[in-house]
């Protein structure tokens, strides 16, 4: 109802809604009209009302909320049913915990800040209000070895969002990392010497999957997405600040976060619909031209193996090939890689 009203004060926003006209339209009482007001109100939206004229709304809370979410998103399945926290300890946990209750596939967690948020390998995830901290539930027909297909399709739509809307160069890091391409202010960076004004990669979004499966079969799949919007630097410790970026630090400005999510959510999607129509095919093309990686040396860590060289592939199964000083090709399928040469 709530959503309804915020709609019919939207058709008219800074002019005035008579309460009897809100009331005639939603068939409900005009004291039922005043107490959902009051509660809008409540959770940030600024809304005056006049005897006579009725309600206007005036401003809306900078917040992830799911009616602004809701309004006018172009999704079939994400974000059907849509969860928001002002502080959650992780959005991925509980999603976990939804899904064990049956929640449908779709479903999505939001939250401003995360008490807890969560990298990959015990890692701490930096959640300070500003950016996205999302959870996407679902249940596609894959193989648990296929999982990390699902972040690739994630890391894609996070990618091709900001090069829309804020055509800000955004590539893909071998596995999922999103990074941008940003300027330096200072004369050294990474232990190289850089000109002012020169540009370095750095981190923007990480994406981390959890899954639960039987031996050939997966029952859910949770992408936990955490973009870096609207954050100064200097919120994050300082030993997360190096190679870190969010898109206020790139534009110079802040940008509205609820378009983002929404657009996230319509491109991951798409990203969705097209693999189970295709299947992995078209992603790995679309994940190779933006891929931040193949071409470049790097250093790999997957478990206890390190290798070094240079990356010249993903194959089909996503795994990233390496070939060796000594010309041998080194497949790793999960792990982490730093960028040597740029
Ligand atoms: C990731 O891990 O990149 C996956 C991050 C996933 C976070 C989302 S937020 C919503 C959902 N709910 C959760 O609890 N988690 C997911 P990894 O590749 O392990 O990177 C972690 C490392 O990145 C840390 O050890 C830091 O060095 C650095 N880091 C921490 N916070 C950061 C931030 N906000 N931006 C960039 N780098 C960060």
């Amino acid at each position: 109802m709530r959503e309804r009203i915020l709609n019919l004060l939207y058709q008219r926003k800074k002019k005035y809604v008579s309460g009897e006209e809100l009331s005639r339209k939603l068939g409900i009482s005009r004291t039922a009209i005043w107490k959902h007001i009051q509660t809008l109100k409540g959770e940030g939206y600024k809304i005056v009302s006049q005897k006579r004229l009725g309600y206007s709304l005036i401003s809306v809370p900078d917040l992830l909320l799911p009616y602004e979410i809701e309004r006018g998103l172009k999704t079939k399945i994400l974000g059907k049913r849509i969860y928001h926290f002002r502080e959650i300890g992780s959005t991925n946990d509980f999603a976990i915990e939804l899904v064990r209750k049956g929640i449908e596939e779709g479903a999505i967690v939001v939250a401003e800040t995360q008490a807890k948020g969560k990298g990959r390998l015990g890692r701490e995830w930096s959640s300070p209000f500003g950016g996205l901290w999302l959870s996407i539930i679902l249940k596609p027909k894959i193989l648990p070895t296929q999982a990390p297909r699902m972040t690739v399709i994630a890391a894609l739509g996070v990618a091709k969002t900001i090069r829309k809307l804020y055509s800000l160069k955004a590539l893909i890091k071998w596995p999922n990392d999103v990074l941008i391409r940003s300027k330096v202010g200072t004369i050294r960076a990474n232990g190289r010497m850089r000109k002012k004004g020169s540009r370095v990669f750095k981190k923007v979004c990480g994406i981390l999957t959890e899954m639960s499966a039987e031996q050939d079969t997966v029952n859910y799949v949770v992408i936990g997405i955490g973009a870096n919007l609207n954050i100064d630097i200097k919120k994050f410790p300082i030993e997360f600040r190096k190679n870190t970026t969010s898109i206020e630090k790139e534009l110079s400005h802040k940008i509205d976060r609820v378009e983002f999510t929404k657009r996230t959510l319509e491109e991951i999607e798409n990203f969705y619909l097209l693999f189970k129509k295709r299947g992995f095919a078209p992603i790995l093309k679309e994940w190779k031209k933006i891929s931040a990686t193949l071409g470049k040396g790097i250093k790999a860590v997957s478990g206890r193996r390190i290798i070094e060289g240079k990356a010249i592939d993903i194959d089909s199964d996503g795994a990233l090939i390496i070939e060796t000083k000594e010309g041998k090709q080194e497949k790793i399928l999960a792990g982490d890689v730093t960028l040597i040469t740029r």
